[in-house]
């Protein structure tokens, strides 16, 4: 019997049960009460009569005892009165009951013998009746009896009236027993459970989402049980996509790289060994807050990728401790473990002085390497006190990790960027077996660029000391080797890419950086898509119909006024887009130290204050320049939002913010604008592909991407995803270092 069935006759018998109970209790007091009722006024009655009876029957006067008893013989109920001599036989009565009385009457014999009333029912005929029989007494003397017979069938109607009545009323109730429970079952039980089992057989099917249809919580009694089937549905659409992303992976064999499989190829290539990392940035910094002290991690493709990797090996990273509160949180060899809430290795700080730092990072570095580097037209400064300084700083980090390997067979070392570019030497010259690898994050200009440095074969060699050179293009790689080349006693390799010199050899490989994009996030509905859009529009205070958006550090190298002036003249060739496009800058201040940054931030200052004027009008501005250090979630909302990236760099490594837009279209849409210059560019050829200082050029290239059809639009950002999503910052990790763990180690120098 299903469990609904069950509880109906359950319930119904508990209410046969209850409503006999209590129509049993209410006949029986109801029949009393009648009984009592009859009793009591055939007790007046007959004492009414007795009075005019008794001398009646003294002096024997029947005519008028007849008379007195047909008087009183049609009251209500009563069926007829008699009188009986003391023997029981009858004197005078009523016609009605003449022929049903039987003689003598036995109940005045009793009465008589007894002396007192006598009660009875009885039937008669068909009929129940009450028979009430008194003696007639005067001053103890008997003179025969009065009986009076009432009609007591009214009683047996009354109670079998209130049998009735009762029924009804329980079938009624069990009527609305039934259907409240039918209601309430199906509410609160079979209902939730058969749309549970509706969404775990979807479910099963991997047709649904996994959180739990609403109808779920009605069902309070089923709330811990849904609680549990949520949670294991979860789990199950977790493996799921585990399972389908790792069958994805096995399909695409190498192509996909997530952060899981970088943890796993790297375990099994590093073998328990140990990676020491160095770079000028920390991955962890700590910075002062009021009295409390906060742990910042800063973002970036770098640190996205290269944590996971020192967390599995538990490496060591070694960076200068440029935060105010670094020096307050490390050991006595400047040491601490991170990341703080779950710490997995260690970071080593070097310490720098105002000078070095100065020197080192804002003169050598950035005033002389980053130009020197990027052909931008902006003249590098070289001063001896800066080369100095940065000899220092990079001995400064050479001492941090020689202390931390000196028992360490072939230690493994990932050196970052051009701020330690003469590093890898000071390294291999005191441990031959150190296998090293730099990364050079911006482009490697040509021999004759280059050549303008005074400390051109200090550096080159400074280089050459790691076994591993890394750049983001094939084209730096040649530029490398055609520099080596022109500047170096060496022997270049053009078949396998690499240099030798002093019987040392040095690979020099191209290895894209990227960003953390591996699977689709979900896709935003069109709704979702206008909602954030309108979030937008209302921060800037307008509402267009195409929006474009910009992401740089101020830097000469990004094209920032060259990307305006081309706004500008996309306004004058098409006026008829005036008030319909805007573009959104989210640009951060750097390196405001140096006196170009700082004519660079005025610059773009009055170009965004000159083009707004020229063009304005009451509710609308054509550039909206938000300078600031905007968090990561803000500016992948203004990817999301807008209809057009512009990156515009006159010479750029590589440009993240390229590979971050197409990687934030998670719904098909935008059009990037890509400057042919960045190392982007040559992996991006989807992109609307523009040379910056091309006014005119980049101009059209806005107009173009406004009137771009959909199809064409949503085709070109399709490769573009594909493209990054195999090329993504876990794969640039996972080559970068196999290929330096699989190099072979040079004999140690005590060897
Ligand atoms: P960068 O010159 O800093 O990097 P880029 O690659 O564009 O240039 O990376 C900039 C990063 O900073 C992006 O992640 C971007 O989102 C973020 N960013 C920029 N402006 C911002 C702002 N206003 N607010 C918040 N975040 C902002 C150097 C080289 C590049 C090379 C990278 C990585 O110059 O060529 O691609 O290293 O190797």
């Amino acid at each position: 019997m299903k469990i609904t069935a069950r509880l109906i006759v359950s319930l119904i018998i508990a209410i046969a049960a209850v409503a006999f109970g209590f129509t049993y209790y209410q006949v029986s007091v109801e029949e009393q009460r009648l009984q009592t009722e009859l009793s009591r006024r055939a007790v007046l009655l007959g004492e009414s009569l007795q009075e005019s009876v008794v001398p009646l029957v003294q002096s024997n006067a029947q005519t008028k005892l007849q008379r007195i008893v047909e008087r009183f013989g049609n009251r209500e109920r009563l069926k007829g009165i008699a009188v009986t001599d003391l023997q029981g036989n009858v004197i005078v009565s009523t016609p009605d009951i003449r022929s049903t009385i039987r003689e003598p009457v036995p109940q005045s014999v009793a009465a008589v013998v007894e002396k007192r009333p006598i009660e009875e029912f009885q039937d008669l005929g068909d009929k129940k009746t009450y028979i009430y029989t008194l003696p007639l007494r005067e001053d103890n003397r008997l003179f025969g009896a009065l009986v009076l017979i009432h009609d007591a069938s009214f009683i047996g109607v009354r109670l079998e009236d209130i049998w009735k009545t009762n029924l009804i009323r329980f079938v009624l109730l069990s009527l609305i027993v039934v259907a409240i429970t039918l209601v309430m079952v199906r509410w609160s039980i079979t209902g939730p459970v058969a749309q549970m089992a509706e969404w775990l057989r979807e479910m099963r099917r991997g047709k649904t989402k996994e959180t739990p249809p609403v109808g779920f919580s009605r069902g309070d009694i089923l709330n811990p049980i849904a609680s549990e089937v949520a949670k294991l549905a979860k789990s199950l659409a977790h493996a799921r996509a585990q399972a389908e992303e790792e069958a994805r992976l096995r399909m695409q064999a190498d192509a996909l790289w997530t952060d899981q499989r970088l943890r796993e190829h790297i375990r099994h290539e590093l073998r328990g060994q140990r990676l020491f990392l160095l770079s000028n940035r920390e991955p962890y910094l700590h910075v002062k807050q009021g009295r409390t002290v906060r742990c910042v991690t800063p973002a970036g493709g770098l640190v996205t990728a290269l944590d996971p990797v020192m967390r599995i090996c538990d490496g060591l990273w070694i960076a200068h401790g440029s935060g105010n509160a670094d020096r307050e949180m490390v050991d006595e060899k400047n040491m601490l473990r991170v990341p703080p809430d779950e710490p997995a290795y260690s970071l080593k700080r070097v310490w720098l002085t105002k000078e070095e730092e100065n020197g080192y990072y804002y003169g050598f570095s950035n005033e002389g390497l980053w130009p020197l580097c990027h052909i931008t037209h902006t003249r590098p400064t070289f001063r001896l006190e800066d080369w100095v300084a940065y000899q220092q700083v990079n001995q400064h980090f050479a001492d941090a990790l020689l202390e931390e390997i000196q028992h360490v067979k072939s230690p493994l070392v990932l050196i970052q960027d051009y701020q330690l570019a003469i590093l890898p030497l000071l390294v291999k010259e005191r441990r031959p077996d150190a296998r090293i690898a730099i990364f050079w994050h911006i482009p490697w200009p040509n021999p004759e660029a280059y050549g303008i440095c005074p400390w051109r074969a200090e550096v080159l060699l400074g280089m050459l000391g790691a076994d591993l050179i890394g750049f983001h293009t094939q084209f730096h790689c040649n530029n490398f080797l055609d520099t080596a080349d022109r500047f170096l006693e060496s022997k270049i390799d053009w078949e396998h890419f690499s240099i030798e010199r002093s019987g040392h050899t040095t690979l020099v490989k191209p290895f894209p950086i990227s960003v953390a994009f591996t699977a689709d996030a979900t896709v935003p509905t069109p709704e979702d898509r206008a909602h954030q859009r309108e979030e937008i529009m209302k921060e800037i205070g307008m509402h267009v119909r195409f929006l474009g958006v910009g992401v740089d550090r101020i830097d000469y190298t990004k094209g920032i006024p060259e990307r305006f002036l081309a706004i500008e003249r996309f306004f004058e060739k098409h006026p008829e887009h005036i008030g319909e496009f805007t573009f959104v800058e989210l640009a951060a201040p750097s390196r405001t130290h140096i006196k170009r940054y700082r004519d660079l931030v005025a610059e773009v200052d009055e170009l965004v204050e000159r083009i707004n004027w020229k063009f304005q009008k009451k509710w609308w501005r054509p550039i909206v320049y938000l300078k600031a250090n905007h968090s990561h979630e803000e500016v992948y909302r203004y990817y999301r939002a807008a209809d057009i990236c512009m990156v515009t760099s006159l010479h750029d490594g590589m440009n993240l913010v390229a590979k971050e837009y197409v990687a934030s279209r998670a719904d098909g849409e935008g059009v990037l604008i890509l400057s042919q210059f960045t190392g982007a560019s040559r992996e991006l050829r989807d992109a609307l592909l523009v040379n910056p200082y091309d006014i005119e050029e980049t101009a059209d290239a806005i107009y173009s991407a406004v009137v771009m059809e959909r199809e064409e639009r949503q085709e070109r950002m399709k490769r573009m995803r594909a493209t990054v999503r195999e090329n993504n910052v876990y794969r640039w990790a996972g080559d970068l270092i196999t290929t330096l763990v699989r190099l072979r180690p040079e004999p140690a120098a005590h060897d």
